[in-house]
């Protein structure tokens, strides 16, 4: 479907600086997407960033946007969904901006189950300040902080999401573009957190240096750790090792949502003097 990118995009910062083949172009065009297929203004939109390669987002959203510092989108984010409600927030952040230095926030924001949409361009690197360990970098891979091969364990962000109280979680890759704007669609109509893992490339500070030389050779490792829910049940445990469900992993309803809670019975006990 074509659209009309003044509405969507603002033309004078065109083009972005991202490399070229970043997946975070991907992500931005499927975002918009997203947002037309579900009939959103973009004037009811508030995109929320942090710092990192993804967060630049802000800067080419034609909406309201905050670029805020690094890892703390969220309380950012949180404070206006608060003051208002009725505007559709969506939250992008890097692995190491969502997951390390923010990962406190992010954990607390599923957890109150507000209606965020919160966007995590897992690129599995701390992309912007080239190469260094994030919590999704896979073990042994060659990164700036880890130059004899990374001996960190990962976690799966959608496990956590879920512990944490997130009442949508799902997963997608830009290798799929058209299955993640239909993942970020429901998502987006979901009313409390949304939480959203997605694969994304960043070929120049991850794949060249871990004998990916080029992105398509990033995008075909992406494609091959992706894998459908009936896919992933087929396997082997260890056939399921470094593979990751794609879709809707998580969406349940019957969660009241934060501000809901705040405004029914917070507010309105204030305002009527009870105790
Ligand atoms: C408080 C603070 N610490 C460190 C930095 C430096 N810094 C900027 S971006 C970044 C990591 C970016 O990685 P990620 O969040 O994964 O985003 P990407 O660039 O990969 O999109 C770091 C450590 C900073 N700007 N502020
Ligand atoms: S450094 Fe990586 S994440 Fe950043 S723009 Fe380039 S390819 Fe994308
Ligand atoms: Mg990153």
């Amino acid at each position: 479907m074509a659209y009309n990118y003044d509405t969507y995009l603002r033309m004078d910062k065109m083009p972005t600086l991202w490399c070229w083949g970043c997946g975070d172009g991907v992500i931005l065009k499927t975002v918009i997407r997203a947002i037309e297929n579900i009939g959103w203004d973009m004037n009811d939109v508030c995109v929320v960033s942090g710092i990192g390669c993804s967060g630049r987002f802000s800067s080419y959203l034609n909406c309201n946007t905050v670029h805020t510092t690094h890892g703390r989108t969220l309380a950012y984010a949180t404070g206006i969904k608060l003051t208002n409600p009725k505007k559709h927030v969506i939250v992008i952040s890097g692995d190491g901006d969502g997951m390390a230095i923010g990962g406190n926030h992010t954990i607390h924001a599923c957890r109150r189950n507000i209606d965020i949409n919160f966007i995590l361009i897992n690129n599995f690197i701390y992309g912007l300040t080239n190469s260094q360990t994030s919590p999704t970098t896979p073990r042994d891979f060659w990164t700036v902080t880890a130059q004899y091969g990374n001996i960190d364990y990962t976690f799966d962000p959608c496990k956590l999401a879920d512990a944490a109280g997130a009442s949508f979680v799902a997963r997608g890759g830009v290798t799929k573009p058209q299955k993640l704007e239909s993942i970020l669609a429901s998502g987006f109509k979901h009313e409390g957190f949304s939480f959203f893992d997605i694969h994304s490339n960043c070929h120049v500070n991850l794949g060249r240096k871990n004998k990916m030389i080029e992105a398509v050779d990033m995008l075909n490792w992406i494609d091959s750790r992706l894998v459908s829910k009936m896919e992933y049940e087929k396997l082997s445990p260890e056939e399921q090792e470094n593979k990751f469900v794609t879709g809707i992993l998580k969406n349940d309803t019957s969660k009241e949502e934060y501000c809901n809670a705040y405004f029914n019975k917070v507010v309105a006990k204030a305002k009527g003097g009870k105790k």
